[in-house]
């Protein structure tokens, strides 16, 4: 189904469920390169969230602050390249929602183990916000906060599943939203894990 849940976000439910298993395999591959680790922001605290990238530009955070970086500080190699599939995904999910030409340079892959969490925030760093966001809900169920451009609104809770593809974009681009902890389970395809991938267009 699709649900338009705000002006310019818009909810796929099951739009990947298809490919799901092929696209935690090609995770897999690009986590052998460029392993998830869990990134220290500015104020000194380490995220509960494991991350690592893929593309021409990832997403990395230390004591100095956010940025786009065409390396891995990790590895010191370029990320592992978008995998075909992941390409196809964003372009088909952006398009089903009226963006035809999505060009994103990069894919944050985030993982989420019980009780990590993601909290409230706007995604600001990519300077380039006619471009959407498109995102993929892979694993165990999560709780999405969905703000609004106010930081102390309370935010609206959206239950995301296995599968689900949720594009971002016009008028919600700068909206703030985040992910309530995660509840413990067991997913056939990943474990105890949730994974979101995002896919972004980032001008450098
Ligand atoms: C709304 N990730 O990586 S995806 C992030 O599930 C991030 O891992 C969450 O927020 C996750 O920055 C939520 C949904 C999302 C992503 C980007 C957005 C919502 C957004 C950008 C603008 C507005
Ligand atoms: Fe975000």
């Amino acid at each position: 189904s699709t649900e338009q849940l705000l002006p310019g976000f818009t909810l796929l439910r099951g739009f990947c469920l298809k490919e799901a298993a092929t696209l935690l395999r090609a995770i897999d591959e690009i986590t052998a390169r460029s392993p998830f680790r869990h990134m220290v922001v500015p104020g000194g605290h380490t995220m509960s969230v494991a991350m690592t990238n893929c593309g021409d530009v990832g997403w990395v955070s230390d004591r100095s602050g956010y940025r786009y970086s065409p390396d891995d500080p990790v590895t010191g190699e370029p990320w592992p390249p978008t995998p075909a599939i992941f390409r196809d995904l964003a372009s088909k999910a952006s398009s089903a929602v009226g963006f035809s030409n999505f060009m994103p340079n990069g894919c944050l892959i985030n993982r989420y183990a019980p009780g990590a969490r993601l909290s409230l925030h706007q995604d600001r760093n990519e300077q380039d916000f006619t471009q959407p966001i498109v995102s993929v809900s892979l694993g165990l169920p999560a709780t999405f906060l969905l703000g609004s451009l106010t930081r102390s609104d309370t935010p609206r809770r959206i239950r995301v599943e296995h599968g689900d593809v949720a594009v971002w974009g016009g008028p919600a681009r700068l909206i703030y939203h985040g992910v309530a902890p995660l509840r413990e389970g067991i997913h056939p395809l990943s474990g105890s894990n949730r994974i979101n991938l995002t896919f972004r267009h980032v001008s450098m």
